[in-house]
């Protein structure tokens, strides 16, 4: 996988969406994807318009915005259009199967409706899997399984890792990839490795987040997209971030697949 172009990878992959997200990453150079964690509606959607060309990725936490509604869904959807990248909800679901798809189709978010890309906890076990392949929403849609976690002191070990890819690699045709912080599944190129925790100039946010560069996360921890969040957000210029943040991420991932 490592080696190896992301185009290359679109036909390695089951799910409908990493092969879109390999396309997109392809065709618009960058594999970046912003945290967009905004508390405020109107500011997302300026975010979106400002960083939009230069991202695969644009990840959500619906349930902390202010001012949420379906005009507000709408616009976030057609700006995700006119920039080519994906709407990714990043609700962690950790319940029991039912109880996650309610929560990923009903509600005031209806989640299903918009987002293609989820990500959901490995923790109650496959029938979360299950679950979100059958709830009602989007015909194409993909899940990033969290297999590591970027804060100081998490609980997960390496049993839960290991049991973590086994249980999202056979439900392949639902599952995008995992969110991790190293090389798990270097063997199986089909599946895209997405890596939070990145900063330049900073190691930690005081709350348990550990940063690392963006060289590092490409080149010594495997990763396929990169996550940046308040790298970016708090910039006194966001778009002009995103194009560093993407530059650097692009070579390093260009530097991967030369030697
Ligand atoms: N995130 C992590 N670490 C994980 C999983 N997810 O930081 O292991 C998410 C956070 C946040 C973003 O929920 O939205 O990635 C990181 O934001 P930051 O760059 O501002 O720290």
């Amino acid at each position: 996988r490592l080696k190896m172009p992301y185009e290359e990878r679109i036909s390695h992959s089951s799910n409908a969406i990493a092969k879109r997200l390999f396309k997109i990453m392809s065709e618009k150079k960058t594999n970046l994807c912003i945290a967009a964690d905004l508390t405020d509606a109107a500011e997302i959607l300026n975010l979106a318009e400002a960083v939009g060309p230069h991202v695969c990725l644009f990840k959500t936490h619906i349930d902390i915005v202010e001012g949420f509604s379906e005009v507000f869904v709408k616009n976030l959807k057609s700006i995700a259009e006119k920039h080519n990248f994906v709407l990714f909800e990043d609700r962690k679901f950790a319940d029991i199967g039912k109880t996650c798809q309610l929560q990923y189709s009903k509600g005031v978010y209806g989640v299903s409706s918009w987002a293609p890309l989820v990500t959901a906890h490995s923790l109650t076990g496959s029938g979360v899997l299950e679950a979100l392949e059958q709830a009602e929403g989007l015909a194409e849609r993909g899940v990033f399984v969290l297999a590591e976690c970027s804060a100081k002191g998490s609980l997960i070990d390496d049993k839960y890792v290991k049991a973590t890819v086994a249980m999202g690699v056979e439900k392949k045709s639902l599952v995008t990839g995992f969110v991790c912080q190293s090389k798990l599944f270097v063997e199986q190129p089909g599946f895209v490795q997405l890596t939070p925790g990145v900063q330049l100039g900073s190691s930690g946010d005081g709350l348990g987040q550990q940063y690392n560069t963006p060289e590092a996360v490409m080149l010594e921890r495997g990763a396929d997209v990169a996550v940046v969040g308040r790298g970016i957000t708090k910039a006194s210029n966001p778009a002009a971030a995103a194009v560093e943040y993407k530059k650097l991420l692009w070579d390093s991932y260009l530097k991967r697949i030369s030697n």
